[in-house]
């Protein structure tokens, strides 16, 4: 089994999802928590599904973000093999713009949760954010960074929106 020194995976179900989960990978690396990112697919790799998730916690990670799109098994079939708390982030697909995702993922029977996130690239970001605030129960000086984050972010809201003239 690969050891991990990440507190964060960042699982997907195929390459395609990279350019919807990089934005949760980005938002990690902006909060300087360490991650891992592999492609682990519920149907194209189930063993290695299997492998991963029951080995998750064992392996060091503290939080899973789980990114998959169309039958989206991946978030739910993880959780319910790890007690790791996994954040599922429904990718946007072709055919059904990823309504197919949403509902695959955030339609978890009781007793097996899947803390769903919006559908996208909205999804990525707030799914490591929420990993994040997890994780600055433990460690104060993370809480500060998401505090400054935040501060950031309010203030580049202007008060007025730029008009563009005519
Ligand atoms: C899912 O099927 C993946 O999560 C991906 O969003 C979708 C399409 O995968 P590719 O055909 O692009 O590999 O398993």
């Amino acid at each position: 089994m690969e050891k991990s020194t990440a507190d964060v995976a960042v699982i997907m179900g195929s390459q395609s999802d990279w350019e919807t989960m990089r934005h949760a990978a980005e938002t990690l690396e902006a909060l300087k928590i360490s991650y891992d990112a592999r492609i682990v697919s519920a149907h194209r790799t189930p063993e290695r599904l299997y492998e991963f998730a029951r080995t998750a916690k064992e392996q060091g990670f503290k939080v899973i973000i789980a990114g998959a799109g169309g039958a989206a098994h991946l978030p739910g079939m993880t959780a319910a093999l790890t007690p790791l708390p996994v954040f599922g982030v429904p990718v946007e697909s072709r055919t059904l713009k990823g309504q197919d995702s949403l509902l695959s993922i955030v339609q978890m029977p009781a007793g097996i949760p899947v803390g769903t996130l919006a559908i996208g690239r909205a999804g990525a970001t707030n799914a490591a954010l929420l990993a994040a605030a997890v994780l600055a129960l433990n460690d104060p000086e993370l809480a500060a960074r998401l505090d400054a984050y935040r501060a950031a972010q309010t203030a580049s809201v202007s008060e007025r929106p730029v008009v563009d003239a005519q």
